[in-house]
């Protein structure tokens, strides 16, 4: 599977085409719309997700509740753009209309990517890359996303997540039952933490933000189980499924860092403590006593969880100023702005379940086949059996 993202915060859509998708899956735009307005949701969101009401339309490659193997297109309407239609229309504007759109944008923001954009594409109206940049686009993302975790879900594949920091609150190690016990306790959360107490410094945490002007930053965390063993390959670099997960993380808007299993910890901890002693039994075939590792070894999964955690800096757009330089005079100026979310981490980490989701699913169809459902499900069967009496 690959897949392409396109669009602009305030143009008229979001638009994702994922390739590769199995033929004869069950698909339903609710599949996808229930990930949207979890994305939509979580403590510290501005006034733009009042606006949008996040629903997708399939444009292509599914006929009848079912994929037929086609590329699949995907598109959400940007509610917002009734009221930018002039600024972000495609045909030249008249003198007239020019007049009346407002000033093009010469002060970058600290943070964003409108100076290194503006720089290297030759914009003088910086619009024309944070239109681009913004995280408006991840909603295109979990499009692809929503997608892949229906091909996981259909292979008995389960993704889900928590947030374990917000602006320096951490949560407690709160233990769960399962994946489902983890999906219905961060649910009915509005910073989707497992840690209630934590939950509501949070959420004080946000509030305090908000009314200074400012904006934090979290930790957020993806789990997965049922991966069978052996996805991704040791073989070669761009075949390491953990890589390959990395890189998508970072590529989610403000992301910073990325980290596997125990991550950065393993600094600081002798390796007997950190590599997970090897077990078989009957009934699960060989497992890992501990998960230090998050479910990877060799850029291959080992069948354990995969364990992911990333961490999100502050969204840059702030009410409260900062300084730059605005391109035309090359004066100094305070960069502030009239609409944010101050805390967008929660939204993140459904963003993240999400990017995780396709590159565990591609690993999945890369091992297994890729052309129909019935042929995959067959092979991962006989690849369980095979993997547990090895
Ligand atoms: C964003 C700025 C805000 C956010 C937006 C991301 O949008 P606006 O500039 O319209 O106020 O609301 O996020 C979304 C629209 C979304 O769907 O998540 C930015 O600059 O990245």
């Amino acid at each position: 599977m690959r897949y392409l993202t396109a669009g602009e915060s305030h143009g008229p859509q979001q638009t994702t085409i994922v390739e590769g998708v199995p033929a004869n899956m069950e698909l339903l735009e609710e599949d996808i719309n229930k990930e949207l307005r979890r994305r939509q949701g979580g403590y510290g969101r501005g006034r733009r997700m009042q606006i949008e009401k996040d629903k997708v339309q399939f444009l292509s490659g599914v006929r009848h509740g079912k994929t037929t193997g086609a590329p699949i297109t995907m598109v959400v309407e940007n509610n917002d753009f009734k009221s930018w239609e002039q600024i972000m229309g495609s045909e030249p504007l008249t003198e007239e209309e020019e007049k009346n759109v407002k000033r093009k944008i010469s002060r970058p923001r600290p943070g964003h990517a409108d100076l290194n954009g503006a720089i290297k594409y030759n914009h003088r109206d910086m619009r024309n890359v944070l239109e681009r940049s913004s995280a408006r686009e991840t909603t295109a993302r979990v499009c692809a996303g929503a997608l892949a975790k229906k091909v996981l879900q259909t292979f008995g594949i389960d993704v889900g997540g928590q947030v374990l920091e917000i602006g320096g609150i951490e949560a407690e190690d709160i233990e769960y039952k399962d994946i489902y016990d983890l999906k219905e306790r961060t649910e009915s959360s509005p910073v989707r933490c497992l840690d209630k107490s934590a939950e509501e410094k949070m959420m004080q945490a946000i509030d305090d933000a908000k009314q200074k002007g400012d904006s934090i930053g979290g930790v957020v965390q993806t789990v997965i189980t049922g991966v069978p063993v052996g996805m991704g390959s040791h073989v070669q670099y761009d075949r390491k499924l953990d890589s390959k997960i990395a890189g998508a993380v970072m590529s989610i808007n403000a992301f910073k860092g990325v980290e596997v299993g125990i991550g950065f910890d393993a600094a600081s901890i002798p390796g007997s403590q950190v590599h997970d002693e090897i077990a078989w039994d009957q009934d699960q075939g060989y497992y890992r006593k501990s998960n230090n590792l998050g479910g990877f070894e060799g850029g291959m999964t080992t069948g354990m969880p995969l364990v992911i955690q990333g961490v999100m800096k502050p969204i840059p757009t702030l009410y409260k100023p900062l300084q730059s330089v605005d391109i035309e005079s090359k004066e100094p100026f305070n960069a502030s702005i009239e609409r944010s979310d101050s805390c967008a981490v929660p939204a993140a980490s459904v963003v993240m379940e999400n990017v995780i989701a396709f590159e565990v699913a591609q690993g999945l169809l890369d091992m297994f086949g890729s052309d129909r459902v019935d042929a995959i499900q067959q092979n991962i069967t006989e690849h369980f059996k095979w993997a547990r009496e090895f």
